[in-house]
C-alpha cells in the first residue's frame, strides 16, 4: 500500500507510535510517506520505502496565528494526488483530522477518493478535544473519518462518553519493538548512579501537569525513608524548574537526577528497578510499556488506559490518582528482593503482548476496511 501518515513530529507518545508504526509499515513493504512540519524524531536513517514532506507555512504579516492546519491540507492534496496514496492515516485528531477532510473534499472535486483514518491518543479527546472551542470540529471530523481506532478501550469509552459518535472505534492498542526495547548490559552506568547497590527508580515523561510529577519525588521520599534508593528522571517540560526546587526542598536532591530529554531512553530503563508512572490522565501509557519491555515493573495510578497494561499484582501495582501513601507501599512491595524477580519477568512478558509485529497487522486490516469503504460509496 502507499500509505499517507500525518502526526506530530516532536518528542511524545502520538509522535512516536506515528513514526514507529512508519517505519514497521515500511518493512513489510509498504510505501510510507510523512507528512509534518518538521523532520520524525525517530526518523532520523534512510530506508527506500519512507518519504518525508515537509508542510511549509509561509509568513505574513497579517497571520497572527500561522494557517498551519490549512498548509497542511494543500500539502495532503498535492502528496496523495501526485504520489498516489491509497490511505491518509491521521494521528492526533487535532486539527489533522479536520485538515484531512478539507483535503479529501478537495481531491473529491478533482475526481480522486482518499480514505482517512483517524486514530485517537489521549489529549485530543480527554482534554483538548473536550474544550467548546475545539469540540464541534472533533465530533465532525471523527464521524466523517472512514476508520476510527483508539489506542485503548478507556479512551474508546471516553469518546463515546463525551462526543456524539456515530462510528464504530477499533481499539488497537500501542505497541513496541523489542528488539530495541530490552535489558541492555549497562552495568558501569548502574555502579555509577547508584554506587551502594541503591534500588534505582526511574520516571519519564514531558513534565506537564498530568503527569503529576510532584508525586513521583513525594513517592521517592516515602522509598526512601525505608529503603537506600535514587531516581533518576528522564524527559523535560513545564513544570520541570518546578521540580528542581521542590527536590531540594524535599533533600533529596542528592539522590536523584534530572537528565533531560534523551534519545535513547532504553539505556537508563535497562538499570531501572521500578517504573513510576502516576499520571492524573494517560490514554494508554507508551512510557510504561517501554519500561515494562526493559523488565522494569510499574508503580503507576488507575488513570485512563493504564490498567490495561499495567496489571495489578503482576507487573506492578495501580493505586488510586493522588494516592501517595499507597504508591510508597506499593513502591516498597515491588522492590521486596523476595518479591522484585518476578514482578521484573512478568513486566517484560507483558511487553512482549504488544510487540510490534502482533499490533501492525491491526491497522493494515483498518487501511484494508476503509479502502473497501470508500469505493462501496464511490
Ligand atoms: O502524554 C502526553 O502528554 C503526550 C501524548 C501525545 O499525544 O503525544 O500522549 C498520549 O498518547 C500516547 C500515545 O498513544 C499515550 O501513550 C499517552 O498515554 C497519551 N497521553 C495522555 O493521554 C495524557
Amino acid at each position: 500500500m502507499n500509505i499517507g501518515i500525518v502526526c506530530y513530529p516532536t518528542f511524545g507518545g502520538s509522535g512516536v507510535v506515528a513514526t514507529e508504526l512508519g517505519k514497521a509499515l515500511a518493512q513489510r513493504g509498504h510505501r510510507v510517506h510523512f507528512i509534518t512540519y518538521s523532520q520524525p524524531v525517530r526518523l532520523d536513517f534512510f530506508n527506500e520505502n519512507l518519504f518525508y514532506h515537509e508542510v511549509y507555512v509561509p509568513a505574513y504579516p497579517l497571520f497572527q496565528f500561522p494557517p498551519y492546519e490549512l498548509a497542511l491540507t494543500s500539502k495532503m492534496v498535492d502528496i496523495v494526488q501526485n504520489e498516489k496514496l491509497d490511505v491518509l492515516h491521521v494521528h492526533y485528531a487535532i486539527p489533522h483530522a479536520s485538515a484531512a477532510y478539507m483535503a479529501k473534499q478537495i481531491l473529491r472535486s478533482r475526481g480522486i477518493q482518499i480514505p482517512v483514518v483517524t486514530t485517537l491518543h489521549g489529549t485530543d479527546i480527554t482534554l483538548v478535544g473536550k474544550d467548546a472551542s475545539f469540540e464541534p470540529v472533533v465530533t465532525f471530523s471523527i464521524n466523517q473519518s472512514d476508520g476510527v481506532t483508539s489506542v485503548s478501550a478507556d479512551l474508546r469509552r471516553e469518546t463515546y462518553e463525551y462526543f456524539a459518535i456515530e462510528k464504530d472505534i477499533m481499539v488497537i492498542p500501542n505497541f513496541i519493538d523489542l528488539h530495541r526495547f530490552k535489558k541492555q548490559e549497562k552495568s558501569h552506568f548502574r555502579a555509577a548512579i547508584a554506587p551502594e547497590g541503591e534500588k534505582l527508580l526511574i520516571h519519564t515523561s514531558n513534565f506537564r501537569t498530568v503527569k503529576r510529577v510532584e508525586d513521583v519525588l513525594r513517592i521517592f521520599v516515602g522509598v526512601r525513608e525505608k529503603i537506600p534508593a535514587k531516581l533518576l528522571l528522564v524527559g523535560d517540560g513545564p513544570d520541570r524548574n518546578r521540580m528542581e526546587k521542590l527536590a531540594r526542598d524535599l533533600d533529596v536532591h542528592r539522590d536523584l537526577r534530572f537528565l533531560g530529554k534523551l534519545e535513547a531512553v532504553e539505556e537508563v530503563l535497562s538499570v531501572g528497578d521500578l517504573f513510576l508512572m502516576p499520571s492524573e490522565n494517560e490514554s494508554f501509557g507508551l512510557a510504561a510499556l517501554e519500561a515494562m519491555a526493559c523488565e522494569v515493573p510499574v508503580v503507576s495510578t488507575n488513570a485512563g488506559g493504564i490498567p490495561e497494561l499495567n496489571v495489578h499484582g503482576v507487573t506492578g501495582m495501580i493505586s488510586d490518582i493522588g494516592d501517595v501513601a499507597d504508591m510508597v507501599k506499593n513502591a516498597l512491595y515491588v522492590l521486596d528482593d523476595e518479591n522484585l524477580p518476578r514482578f521484573k519477568a512478568a513486566a517484560r512478558a507483558r511487553a512482549e503482548e504488544f510487540a510490534v509485529e502482533n499490533i501492525v497487522p491491526l491497522y493494515e486490516e483498518c487501511y484494508r476496511n476503509a479502502i473497501e469503504a470508500v469505493s462501496v460509496t464511490a
